[in-house]
Parts: structure tokens; sequence; C-alpha cells
């Protein structure tokens, strides 16, 4: 297959026939017969897994529509090229961190990478069965602090940052969906909307009625568009990434672009926080105060790894135009630069606690809800967890500005999921 042919999607039927010829992918896992499953369950792609004789690889393809609505909502397939794009770039700045690349090409949107095997399992199906994976908050907070720096100002040659930027900027439909289903859409009666109804109807019309929220979400979406400051995965949540007991893979950054440092780690943060609201929907088998222990202390981790590192790399590789030593450490200055750092870092922990918040609203209240709360069967159950999630995200998203610090936040999501009544 060449990227000269007009796209065409693949099947189960076709796919070995149209791919028999791609070195690559022979060379991973060798030659015919091969096997081939569909085992896309994301909102808008077809991914197999395809084994032969000696592997197995992950066969990516872009479709030009979102998968979850259907050919009545068109995308175009150049989200493929970004991906791409941003997996090669995280890779070198984080590396091992994301499935290695076998082939691109671009003419059929499709990927061809590494497959992570059993027992690779998705973060979000681990957190809803209860596991406890140590790894991860050390292994997402190194990966955010070290992609964040590396792809920004205080650390790029600002030509190559420029004309990355203009690469990226192109990913214009992918970061219209966020503006839309993230920002704008939760908070008003938008046609694709839902939430587990009748049981959320009332805090649904308060919270659509709340002016600060709603002014406030207005403001994150203002610096989501207009605050183009690093390279974002740009879909940071607990579905696209692999786990297991020892390892931590990044996946699906097809949503990349140059925005806000802070959105990458609000938008991971708010799905431990949401799973952690969830774990009472998913307590038949055994109690979750473990695990909902767990959870705040995976936030808490996160959170001081990302610092440490980000704040390390601010010491050791600040090379770009931005806080440029010249002006601090080769003048002898080291606690201004410190000062300085504190400062980037304050701002990043008071825009995160706004993504997070509307990331939670949104996935109980837009289009794209998320498992952790879908699986839970009993609807009153579910609601339940739900609209204490939804006061929890009202609240850090408005008072983003005075919260101080994790235990904070943490204290007011136990006490929140305490509450017998809502
Ligand atoms: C129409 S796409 C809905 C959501 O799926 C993706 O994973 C993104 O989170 C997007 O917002
Ligand atoms: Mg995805």
């Amino acid at each position: 297959m060449t990227g000269k042919l007009p796209f065409e999607a693949l099947s189960v039927e076709t796919l070995a026939t149209r791919l028999a010829t791609n070195e690559a992918l022979c060379a991973t896992i060798g030659k015919g017969p091969w096997k081939v499953r569909e085992v896309g369950d994301g909102n808008l792609n077809l991914v197999f897994i395809v084994e032969g004789a000696s592997g197995a690889a992950v066969v990516k393809q872009a479709l030009p529509y979102v998968r979850l609505v259907g050919d009545s909502w068109p995308l175009p397939l150049k989200r493929s090229f970004f991906e791409y794009h941003a997996l090669t770039r995280q890779e070198a700045r984080a590396p091992g961190s994301v499935p290695a690349i076998l082939h691109f090409d671009e003419g059929q949107a499709l990927i061809i990478m590494e497959y992570l095997a059993p027992p690779h399992i998705i973060l979000r199906r681990a957190l809803i069965d209860g596991r406890q994976l140590p790894n991860i908050a050390r292994d997402i907070g190194l990966f955010m602090a070290r992609t964040l720096f590396r792809g920004s100002d205080l650390s790029m040659q600002t030509k190559d940052r420029k004309a990355d930027l203009a690469l990226f900027a192109d990913n214009v439909e992918l970061c219209g969906i966020t503006e839309d289903l993230v920002f704008s859409d939760p908070y008003f009666d938008a046609k694709l909307n839902r939430h587990t109804s009748p049981q959320l109807d009332g805090l649904v019309a308060e919270l659509r009625a709340d002016r600060d929220l709603k002014v406030e979400a207005q403001r994150l979406k203002h610096i989501f568009a207009a605050n183009a400051e690093t390279l974002l995965h740009g879909d940071l949540h607990s579905g696209s990434i692999m786990v297991t007991d020892t390892e931590t893979r990044m996946i699906d950054p097809e949503f990349a672009f140059y925005g806000p440092m802070a959105f990458d780690v609000g938008m991971l943060l708010a799905n431990f926080w949401m799973s952690f609201f969830s774990q009472r929907g998913h307590e038949q088998n055994g109690k979750r105060d473990a695990m909902r222990a767990y959870l705040l202390g995976v936030t808490n981790e996160t959170w001081a790894v990302f610092r440490a590192e980000f704040s390390h790399l601010w010491r050791t590789e600040r090379t770009g135009m931005l806080y440029q030593k010249s002006l601090f450490e080769d003048q002898g200055d080291i606690l201004a630069s410190e000062q300085a750092l504190d400062h980037v870092l304050h701002q990043i922990w008071s825009d995160l606690l706004g993504f997070a918040g509307i990331e939670v609203h949104r996935r109980i209240l837009g289009l794209a809800h998320n498992a952790d709360f879908e699986t839970i069967e009993d609807e009153d159950l579910r609601a339940s967890c739900e609209a204490k999630a939804l006061k929890f995200g009202r609240h850090i998203a408005v008072n983003r500005r005075q919260i101080l610090g994790m235990d904070e936040v943490n204290n007011l999501a136990a006490l929140i999921e305490r509450e017998s009544r809502i």
C-alpha cells in the first residue's frame, strides 16, 4: 500500500492483502498468514491487532468521520499526521514513554506501531477493576514534565518552536472538538449532550445557570485557545494510557497542538479524581477504601513528580529564550531564577485545577462520557457518584485561584465523597 492510492478504510477482511508487502510490518511480524482483529473502542478511529508467525503489531487508521457519531460528523484524516508527529516528538523528549512507530502512511492515514501485549491494559480499565498500579504517578509525572518543558520556549530554539507551532496549528478540527465538547457544550443544552436522567436533571440545570462557572469555563477556553505554550498531548485521559504493574505508555496523541501546559496535567488529574468518585459504584466485590486512598495518593505524587522534574529541567536544561540564564544564573542570581520558577509552577497549578474541574463536567454532561461512570449499571448509584464529581469539579474550577495545594483539593474530594446525600 502506498500513500498515492486514494484513501480506503481497512477491514479485518482486507488488511492482510493490502498490507502484505509492507516491509516494516513483515519485518516485525513475519509474512502472512496473519490473524487480524479490530479492537478499536475509542471514539474516532479503527485499531487492528495483526499477529504473524514472529510477532504482532498495531495498525491504527483514521476514518474520515467521528466513529462515535457516524458520517454525519466528518473529521479530516490529517489527524493521523499530527499523531505521528506528536509520537516522534514525545519519544525524543521522553524516551520509552510511547509505542515505537514502525511505519506511517499519510495518504491512508495509518500508523503501524508496536503492539503493547497483555498484561498491558488501558489504565482506565485497571482503575475500574480496583488495581493499584505502583508506577503510574512517577511515569506520567515524568512524561508530562519532560514533554511539556522540552516542547516549550523554555527549552527549544525559538525558530524551531515557531516552525513546529505552525505545523500543529493546522490541527484545527481536533482542537475544535475540545473547544466545543470540553469548554462550551456542557454548559448549555447542546444537541449531543446527555446525562443520567432524571436523577441529575436538577443539578444540571443548576450548573448551567451558574454564572461564575460559565464565566470560568470561558476564561479557561480563552487560555486553551490563546496560550500556545508547548506541544500538548491534547487528550491525556486514563483511556490514553496503557499500563502493566511495571510499565506505563502514553498513546493516542492525535489531539496534539500548542497549548497551555496545565491542560494536559489538569485533564490527567481529572481522570484520577473521576475514578475516585466512581469507586463507590464498583464496590460490589469488596470495599474500595484502600483504592480511594490510593487514587488521592496518585494525584499527590503525580503533581509532586511533575514539579520536581520540571524544576530539575528548569535548572539544568533551560536553553530557550524564556527566563534566559543570562539574566539570572549567569549573574549569580539563583534566587531570582527560583522565584520565576515558583511563579511558572504556580500558574500551572492554578490553571490545571480549572481544566480538571471542567474535564470532570464534560465527561458527565457532554457527549463523550467515560467508562468509570458508564459501567455503573444502577442508575441511582451512578447518578450519586456523578453528582459528587460534578460538585467537586465546580468547586475546583471556580475557586482555583484560592486553592493553595493538593491536600486542600484531596481533603475536599474525600469530604464530598463521604456525603451520603447530594
Ligand atoms: C467526538 S470525540 C470525543 C472525545 O473522544 C476523544 O478521546 C476526546 O477526548 C474527545 O473529546
Ligand atoms: Mg483517543
